[in-house]
């Protein structure tokens, strides 16, 4: 069979009814940034089915704007933490008190670039949630003019290095409620986070839960305050693309000048992650100030992003260079020469296709072609050496953590149809 049919067949082997679950038995619920990057592979050969996955994550908005991490349909066992853990959450459907990267505007865009009728109808019957998602990133989520975070699950790069400044200055709750992980009795267990990690996750929810997931209160007053690469290079493109799509739907000037001054915020923000000694974007501890000591996999997202100086942007491709050397499968989601890098555990260095899909994206459209080709053509390697991972070891393409993985199956679906769009294949 096919790598093309395969991976059709994995999503539909996860798709739960009208949304998408990462895998079975390892992530049992339907998760916010995966449902975005689903949704470009789905369309690639039915687009009513694409569209259904980024309308049903939006029925889990809450009233405050934001677009929760995870939806909890159903309260399956397999998974912890599920809905009872998180408390009494105030959107339509149980969730997680957190958000993730802002990816959806991007690929909405993507999904209706072309003028008819039908995609101008799709736009405007997102354009308004999508627009109270950014907004409450801008108010609820911002700290010291910077879009923070809260917790390493909001940023998706759960245990990479960059939060250990942020969660070496936590101590766990002393009342911490006992819990039993099920998340390593999916998967081996030296690949995911330690306990001690999952412990300061769990205290940030308790926090959470305590206040009744008053979202300004858990930003200014929450165990953990950083800001990531991550969320936001994601954010700036996406207020790009939302700025175009409100463009083209002719919204009134004052929509228009709210996003001009989300870019203007996000623009100066990108000099408040850049690590001057790194010569890299990396994570940074608000309260502090302090940054983390290595280059991630979202580093280069000032690509994606087109932000950050030309200088900025030179150190960052001598950066990808150096690692290039390094590893046979680009790009490790740590630094091989940093500390605690670990070619299997989680974010602590495998591949992550939906990093490299928005990396290479990014470079070719600033005009760094081989480097973009490179970082694609990698992932395609690892896939067709292991099959769809939800990761790979960056030394060998093995694959790692959860097996038939939905993004990367639709970051497959992807990059095969442009290829066959432009005739190469
Ligand atoms: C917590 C589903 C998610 C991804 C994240 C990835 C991992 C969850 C976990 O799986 O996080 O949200 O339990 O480890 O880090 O990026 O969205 O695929």
């Amino acid at each position: 069979m096919s790598l093309m049919q395969t991976a059709i067949d994995t999503l539909a082997k996860n798709d739960r009814g009208g949304f998408t679950i990462p895998t079975e038995g390892l992530y049992p619920y339907q998760w916010n940034w995966d449902s975005a990057f689903i949704a470009l592979g789905i369309a690639t050969y039915d687009m009513d089915r694409a569209w259904a996955e980024i309308t049903s994550l939006l029925e889990g908005q809450w009233p405050d704007g934001m677009i929760p991490s995870i939806i909890f349909r159903s309260d399956d066992p397999s998974y912890f933490p599920g809905p009872s853990r998180w408390g009494k959450t105030p959107g339509p459907i149980p969730s997680t008190g957190v958000s993730q990267p802002p990816v959806l505007a991007t690929v909405v865009r993507q999904l209706t670039q072309t003028g008819t009728a039908q995609n101008q109808a799709r736009k405007a019957q997102v354009f308004d949630r999508i627009f109270a998602w950014h907004a409450w990133y801008h108010s609820a989520r911002t700290a010291d003019g910077i879009v923070a975070t809260v917790h390493p699950w909001e940023t998706g790069r759960d245990n990479c290095p960059e939060w250990n400044i942020g969660l070496d200055q936590m101590t766990v709750a002393p009342d911490l409620a006992p819990y039993k992980r099920m998340d390593n009795k999916h998967v081996d267990p030296s690949f995911r986070p330690s306990q001690e990690q999952y412990d300061k996750y769990l205290t940030i929810v308790q926090f959470g839960d305590s206040i009744d997931w008053n979202q300004r209160r858990l930003t200014d007053e929450g165990p953990f305050l950083m800001a990531d690469p991550n969320i936001h290079f994601v954010l700036l493109r996406a207020d790009k693309d939302l700025l175009a799509m409100a463009q083209e739907l002719g919204k009134p000037a004052s929509v228009l000048d709210d996003i001009k001054g989300w870019i203007v915020k996000g623009e100066a923000a990108t000099d408040y992650l850049w690590n001057d000694d790194l010569g890299a974007f990396t994570a940074r501890d608000i309260r502090s100030g302090t940054f983390s000591g290595g280059f991630s996999n979202c580093s280069a997202l000032c690509f994606y992003a087109d932000t950050g100086t030309p200088e900025q942007r030179r150190r960052v491709i001598s950066n990808l260079e150096r690692i290039a050397g390094k590893v046979d499968y680009m790009l490790p989601s740590w630094d091989p020469d940093a500390a605690q890098f670990e070619a299997q555990r989680y974010w602590c260095g495998p591949v992550w296709p939906q990093m490299n899909y928005m990396t290479s994206l990014g470079l070719a459209e600033q005009g760094e072609a081989g480097l973009a080709k490179n970082i694609r053509d990698d992932l395609c390697r690892a896939i067709e050496k292991s099959g769809f991972w939800e990761c790979f070891n960056p030394l060998t393409g093995e694959g790692c953590v959860g097996a038939n993985f939905s993004w990367t199956a639709a970051v497959w679906l992807s990059w095969q149809h442009e290829t066959k769009l432009k005739g190469v294949a």
